[in-house]
């Protein structure tokens, strides 16, 4: 049995963390299980993924603490290289993926939503890096992610003091994109999927690749990689068919 259910509507695939009893806890097994998941993606047919949560009450409420609470030095190295590795397939997976953020969203939690594209959150949401009120640091991308996604002095504020901030916060902050009541967040989450799956797939994944690729680089060397992601959409079929409908709209 997975602890990640996997269901495709269309050219949206949802994935969900399933283990709802202890908040969708990320142990080893789901890490593994959310990494299968992605394996099962068939990206010539589906154009944009969604992540949440079992229940209404937690997205993902950190890594397992159970898990955590028995390793040495070298076993929290290796479970935290473990959870980076799933998480930068996410952030680098080659289509959009969109976090539907249902709830509680702390330590593992957070920084997996981080790892996705796009955020959106349920009203009652929350955000948070709780790891230094449990002797540890966060582990799976969370210092580095929160610094470049919020202001620096947030970041460094939720994670020394663990600070936790709601939905209309994070909104305020840019963390999510928008917020929504809970009984309304999928249908928002896959409406924005819906708008991505009819743009150009190609194009897409470029865009994808060249925001991620480039938030790396000086800005001389970030607009000579976007002129080769940019090169790379002419001559498609949907650079010919989707300009030639723009220009002879009406006429044909
Ligand atoms: N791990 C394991 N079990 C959990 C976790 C978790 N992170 N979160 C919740 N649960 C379990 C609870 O133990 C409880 O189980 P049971 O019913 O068997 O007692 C069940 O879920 C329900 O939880 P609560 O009864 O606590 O529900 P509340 O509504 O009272 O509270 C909270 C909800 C506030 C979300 C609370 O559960 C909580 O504080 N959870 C822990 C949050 C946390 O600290 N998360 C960060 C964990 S550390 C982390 O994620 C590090 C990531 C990087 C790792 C790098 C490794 C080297």
């Amino acid at each position: 049995m997975s602890f990640v259910n996997y269901e495709v509507e269309g050219p949206i695939g949802v994935l969900t963390i399933n283990k709802e009893k202890s908040l969708n806890a990320l142990n080893s097994q789901v890490l593994e299980d959310l990494s299968a998941a992605l394996d099962a993606v068939d990206l010539d047919t589906v154009r944009c993924l969604i992540i949440t949560g079992a229940g209404k009450k937690a997205f993902v409420a950190g890594a397992d603490i159970g898990e955590m609470s028995t390793l040495t030095k070298a076993e929290g190295e290796a479970f935290g290289a473990k959870g980076n590795a799933v998480f930068r397939r996410v952030e680098t997976f080659p289509i959009p993926i969109i976090a539907a953020v249902n709830g509680f969203a702390l330590g593992g939690g957070c920084e997996l939503s981080m790892a996705c594209d796009i955020r959106l959150a349920s009203d009652n949401a929350v955000f948070g890096q709780p790891e230094t009120g449990l002797g540890i640091t966060p582990g799976f991308g969370g210092t580095q992610r929160l610094a470049r996604l919020v202001p620096v002095g947030l970041a460094k504020q939720m994670i020394y003091a663990g600070t936790n901030i709601k939905a209309d916060k994070a909104k305020e902050c840019g963390l999510v994109n928008d917020v929504y009541p809970q009984d309304e967040l999928m249908d928002a989450a896959k409406k924005l999927a819906s708008k991505i799956a009819s743009n150009a797939p190609q194009a897409v994944r470029n865009c994808k690749a060249a925001i991620n690729e480039g938030l790396d680089m000086t800005m001389a060397n970030a607009v000579e990689l976007e002129a080769k992601y940019f090169g790379d959409t002419f001559e498609t079929e949907d650079q010919v068919n989707r300009m030639d409908a723009f220009l002879h709209k009406g006429k044909k």
